[in-house]
């Protein structure tokens, strides 16, 4: 007997179990992101950390579907991709609490995640970074001959950098498997889009260097899934970039270090509040709901596992040790 499945948009079908799977996905990211606050708090997590509190849908709707030999590569707003990916918790919150069982050995924190059998090729705390490096790795992927893709994401603020310019046009030029997703989420720090981008229709900009690209809203998973899914098998079979603008938002501050006060000289609670009534977590468990796939005792047994899951990954990475000091010498270049 075929499942049942809810047709999206794009009329491809996605399953019970699939939505049940973003479902928990997305509370996943979003438990983890609420505890490394108050681990943070506790003086347990240094440096810099940013959340991803209301961009969940971007990576949920896309990473799952990808194979385990494709390439991931993100900003430093990272543990979200991490777990999407299937970094284990455990080992995402130790590197955040900078130990040795963390995925970058305790070395990299928040901003450089990272875990290549996952096929995660990282964080990474440069604006704009990733990009030519997804270049590079796509330009690999060409070179053997392969079908993998490379899936990039990086920030609006990101755009006006010279190497993403250069890497969107080089990608076309050579025909590089790179799947650019601009994270719109409308704020660089501080600072709207319109106020650091002249021209902010960004379809504009990279159909200009020849890319096909698209927009999505970035609060719907199940319209990222199955409209990706079709683009994706394109890119394996003819090997060309392509580019989405997430039309996204940042629920939070820039970083977890931001004094929520601030955010009252660049934008208003109205503003926040009505992205907010659009949580991509809360737009899927309604959908689910009306299908009858999800009640309020399944509601609350997903709660229940994923509250396991993250306070098992704090107690993993609490009792985990410091990095040695000899381990200073290793996984360095020189
Ligand atoms: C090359 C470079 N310039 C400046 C910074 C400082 N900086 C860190 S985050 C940020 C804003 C980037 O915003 P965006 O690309 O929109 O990503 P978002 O934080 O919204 O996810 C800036 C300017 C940096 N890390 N790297
Ligand atoms: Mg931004």
């Amino acid at each position: 007997m075929t499942k049942p499945a809810v047709e999206t948009n794009q009329k491809e079908l996605v399953s019970k179990e699939e939505m049940l799977s973003l479902y928990r996905l997305m509370l996943l990211i979003r438990r983890f992101e609420e505890s490394t606050y108050r681990k943070y708090r506790e003086g347990k997590i240094g440096g810099y950390l940013h959340r991803y509190d209301g961009q969940e849908a971007l990576v949920a709707g896309i990473i799952p579907q990808l194979r385990k030999d494709d390439y991931i590569l993100c900003t430093y707003r990272d543990h979200a991709h991490a777990l999407a990916c299937g970094t284990d918790p455990r080992h995402v919150m130790a590197e955040l609490m900078g130990r040795a069982t963390g995925c970058a050995y305790g070395k990299g924190g928040s901003m450089h995640l990272i875990d290549p059998d996952n096929g995660f090729y990282g964080g990474d705390g440069i604006v704009g970074g990733p990009v030519p490096i997804a270049l590079g790795v796509g330009y690999a992927i060409k070179y053997r001959g392969g079908d993998q893709v490379c899936v990039c994401y990086f920030g609006d603020g990101a755009f006006n950098q010279g190497g993403v310019h250069e890497s969107l046009n080089m990608s076309a030029l050579y025909g590089i498997p790179v799947l650019f997703i601009l994270e719109n989420n409308k704020y660089a720090m501080g600072t709207r889009v319109e106020r650091s981008t002249h021209q902010s229709d960004f379809l504009l900009k990279a159909r200009a260097y020849g890319i096909e690209a698209e927009r999505m809203d970035g609060m719907d998973v199940l319209e990222i899934r199955s409209r990706t899914q079709s683009i994706i098998s394109n890119m394996r079979r003819e090997s060309k970039p392509y580019f989405i603008e997430m039309n996204a938002y940042r629920f939070l501050g820039h970083g977890v270090a931001d004094n929520p006060q601030q955010q009252k000289f660049y934008r208003s609670e109205s503003e926040i509040e009505e992205w907010k009534n659009r949580d991509p977590i809360h737009l899927l468990g309604r959908k689910l709901e009306k299908m009858g796939w999800l009640d309020d005792s399944e509601k609350e047994q997903i709660e229940e596992s994923v509250k396991l899951d993250v306070e098992e990954a704090i107690s993993y990475a609490e009792r985990s040790p410091e990095p040695a000091i000899e381990a200073l010498y290793e996984h360095v270049y020189g």
